[in-house]
């Protein structure tokens, strides 16, 4: 498919279809406004060495070069077409997949859409101090990196709205940039998009747990029988890998200069060396787990139900034969413990209603990979203290233990000896404050801050003590 550089680069041929060029480029200046206003603060005239997307090869999709952010090439990059590709499961098996809006599922797919679209720009809202006290000019590079790509995932969903959903589409982007990310009046739509990330930590727990939700929500999209959709959201998961393996190294390298603290020091005083103590990193996981869990919507959907029935959303990997054979759901029960008029107790739910847990519980295989590296780490250097995953009742805002007192271990208690533990289990006020105030930009390249470990390499061959950003400011 040729790649056309227009004012906004492409490969869906937007030169053909003047209606759709003439909306989006009346929408790219509300972009710009809003990257400048709500994007990192600061260092928009700083050269930073960026990735763009450039084509959708598997090799050489991508440039490295020093760009202003501003200057940013944010383009539309749909995967190529599967010749005769069919509808791979629910009611709809079979069929011809649509490229077009089919009628009867329109509202079904624009919520889906525009719920995936509003989570790219919030999480750049929620980014956009960070810059300011990076650890280094290497993780200073890595958001803003994050943040460009997460600006074209915008860019990737709003075309759809654009080209396949008329004038409410139209709608809806100009919404995308009206709502703010933890602004009571208009907030963005899902909860964890709506929480503050204040400091580095809390970066890469958001970017290990909740970008990683972002991989099996798109990776359930990419199975969709709406064919733009699967295409744009494949090629969208070409960029998240390098967002997961900022979160998951990075609080890797916190854990591994914890280490080494606690090892030159007998008396293990964390603290006072300038590190993060392991209690406070397990409280991180937990609180941005479970905020995580939370983005994959109730247990028992009907909405879940309906959208695998129709084809729009299916399991992750869902044409893999080695996770599914089987592509109906229309048999079987997901069994599941929860309380009931205050006692636990077995529930069966119908697959297709389970669908949200399914793609959860696949999203927890996920992390249990990382975890187990993390521990690698401890392991690694003589220490015997673990990280866990907490249980998927603790801590939940969303589903059927949704503001019920469980302990991470997942066991039910009542409220006040919950409240009284609770500190034990989820950052305080004053873990926060401590994390905030390590919190120091370190600006020279090669040189980190104390309580993170150099990473094993540097990027895109470059070396560790590479100039990542060059400052004009
Ligand atoms: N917060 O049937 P239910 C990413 C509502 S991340 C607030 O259980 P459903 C990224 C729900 O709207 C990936 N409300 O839920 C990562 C419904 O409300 P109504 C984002 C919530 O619809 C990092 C009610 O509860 N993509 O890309 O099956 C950086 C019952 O809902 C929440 C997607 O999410 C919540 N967490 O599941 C950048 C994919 N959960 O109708 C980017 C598209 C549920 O009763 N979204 N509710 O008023 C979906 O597929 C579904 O909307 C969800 C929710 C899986 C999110
Ligand atoms: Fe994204
Ligand atoms: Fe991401």
């Amino acid at each position: 498919m040729a790649i056309s550089y227009d004012k906004i680069p492409n490969n869906v041929d937007l030169n053909s279809n003047r209606k759709l060029q003439k909306a989006l480029e009346a929408w790219q200046p509300s972009f710009l406004d809003w990257w400048q206003d709500m994007g990192p603060e600061g260092f928009q005239q700083d050269d930073i060495y960026l990735r763009t997307a450039v084509s959708v090869e598997a090799n050489g999709w991508a440039n490295f070069g020093y760009v202003k952010m501003p200057d940013y090439r944010w383009g539309i990059f749909l995967t190529p077409p599967e010749k005769d590709r069919k509808i791979g499961f629910g009611d709809n098996a079979e069929m011809d997949v649509w490229n077009q809006v089919p009628g009867e599922f329109r509202k079904e797919l624009r919520r889906i859409i525009v719920t995936q679209c509003d989570t790219e720009p919030a999480s750049v809202e929620q980014q956009r101090l960070l810059g300011k006290c990076a650890p280094s000019l290497y993780d200073m590079r890595n958001l803003f990196q994050v943040n460009v790509e997460e600006g074209r995932h915008l860019w990737a969903m709003v075309h759809i709205l654009h080209e396949f959903f008329g004038r409410d589409g139209r709608e809806e982007a100009e919404e995308m940039l009206f709502r703010r990310s933890g602004n009571p009046d208009s907030p963005r739509i899902l909860d964890a998009f709506n929480k503050p990330i204040e400091d580095w930590l809390a970066f890469f727990c958001f970017t290990m747990f909740t970008d990683r939700d972002g991989k099996y929500q798109l990776g359930a999209l990419a199975e969709s029988g709406f064919d733009p959709l699967a295409r744009a959201t494949k090629f969208m998961l070409t960029e998240e890998a390098h967002h997961l393996f900022v979160g998951e190294t990075g609080v890797g390298r916190v854990i591994k200069r914890t280490t080494e603290i606690l090892n030159e020091d007998p008396h293990g005083d964390v603290k006072k060396h300038g590190g993060i103590p392991l209690d406070i990193i397990q409280k991180y996981i937990n609180e941005w787990y479970s905020a995580s869990l939370d983005l994959f919507g109730g247990e028992d959907s009907s909405n879940a139900a309906n959208y695998f029935g129709a084809g729009l959303k299916g399991r992750f990997q869902e044409m893999n034969p080695k996770r599914f054979t089987e592509h109906s759901a229309l048999e079987g029960c997901y069994e599941l413990d929860w309380v009931e008029e205050g006692q636990m107790g077995s529930h069966e739910i119908p697959m297709r209603r389970a669908m949200n847990l399914v793609l959860r519980d696949a999203y927890r295989e996920d992390c249990l990979k990382s975890l187990a590296r993390w521990n690698k780490v401890m392991e690694k250097a003589g220490r015997d203290e673990r990280f866990y995953l907490p249980s998927q009742r603790f801590n939940r805002g969303i589903g059927v233990y949704a503001k019920q007192s469980f302990d991470p271990h997942g066991e039910l208690m009542d409220d006040k000896t919950y409240w009284s533990k609770h500190v034990d289990w989820l950052p305080t006020h004053e873990d926060l404050d401590y994390v905030k105030s390590l919190m120091v930009s370190v600006n020279e390249p090669g040189k980190f801050a104390g309580w993170i470990a150099p990473p094993a390499k540097g990027l895109n061959g470059q070396p560790v003590d590479f100039e990542y950003v060059k400052f004009h400011g």
